[in-house]
């Protein structure tokens, strides 16, 4: 009877033991090979081979360990298709919450400034999974906050002038709005603009820290205030890169 007694102890400090590990290995921030690492999910790929996808594009894991998180969260099957691209500190729980919430990569955006801080920009490469042949309102929203991820939470569009929305090219316009994508037949997207009223790391009109949305339909640079550019279907974060 004792020696079942402590046996049963002994198994369930065990049971704990491992338990108390596996939570604190999947909040635990992974350790990355470079600044950030981007993986592309085909659809149809397998979570193991998404384990796998992630290792070799350098997050310092046991690929099995991430694939048995990824099964032991009751998720695997969710994963969604795309471009993912995390940042150090990112956790495998961070992970795995981003591939099912669909959180991609959609885009990437280059600030390019010239001494007066007062000229803009945007280089907008490789965005895939657009509508093909079709116009996506583009704008740069208040807040560089993508974590409801439905792009709700970064807020209206970047507006210190207190302006009407507008097209990018005509005076009354919120500084955030920009041109709209003009998807291609593969629903990709490569443009490059000059926008005013907008500065690069300092001031009110300061867009660092900002979000920037894609939207899944045009914008018709006249409804008040957003465009009426339909469902927020990108979000993303002007960041400064120093080169
Ligand atoms: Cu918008
Ligand atoms: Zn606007």
């Amino acid at each position: 009877m004792k020696l079942w007694i402590s046996l049963l102890v002994g198994l369930a400090i065990a049971v704990a033991a491992v338990a108390v590990a596996a939570w604190s290995w999947v909040n635990r921030p992974m350790e990355l090979a470079a600044d950030a690492v981007e993986v592309s999910v085909e659809p149809g790929t397998s979570p193991r081979d998404v384990a796998q996808a992630w290792v070799q594009a350098g997050v310092k894991v046991s690929p099995r360990l991430l694939f048995e998180w990824f099964r032991w969260s009751g998720q695997a099957r969710k994963i969604r298709a795309g471009n993912y691209e995390i940042a150090r500190g990112t956790t495998p729980a961070g992970l795995l919450n981003k591939m099912v919430r669909g959180d991609e990569t959609l885009a990437t955006v280059r600030l390019i400034e010239g001494w007066t801080f007062s000229q803009f920009r945007a280089e907008l490469a490789r965005a895939e999974g657009l509508k093909p042949n079709q116009d996506h309102g583009f704008h740069i929203h208040d807040k560089g906050d993508c974590s409801s991820g439905d792009g709700v939470s970064a807020g209206g569009h970047f507006n210190p002038a207190g302006k009407p929305h507008g097209a990018h090219d005509s005076a009354e316009r919120h500084a955030g709005d920009l041109p709209s994508l003009k998807a291609d037949a593969a629903g990709r997207v490569d443009v490059k603009f000059e926008l005013a009223g907008i500065a690069v790391g300092s001031g009110a009109a300061d867009v660092v820290g900002r979000g920037l949305i894609v939207h899944a339909m045009p914008d018709d640079f006249k409804t008040q205030p957003t465009g009426n550019s339909g469902a927020r279907i990108a979000c993303g974060v002007i960041t400064r890169q120093m080169s």
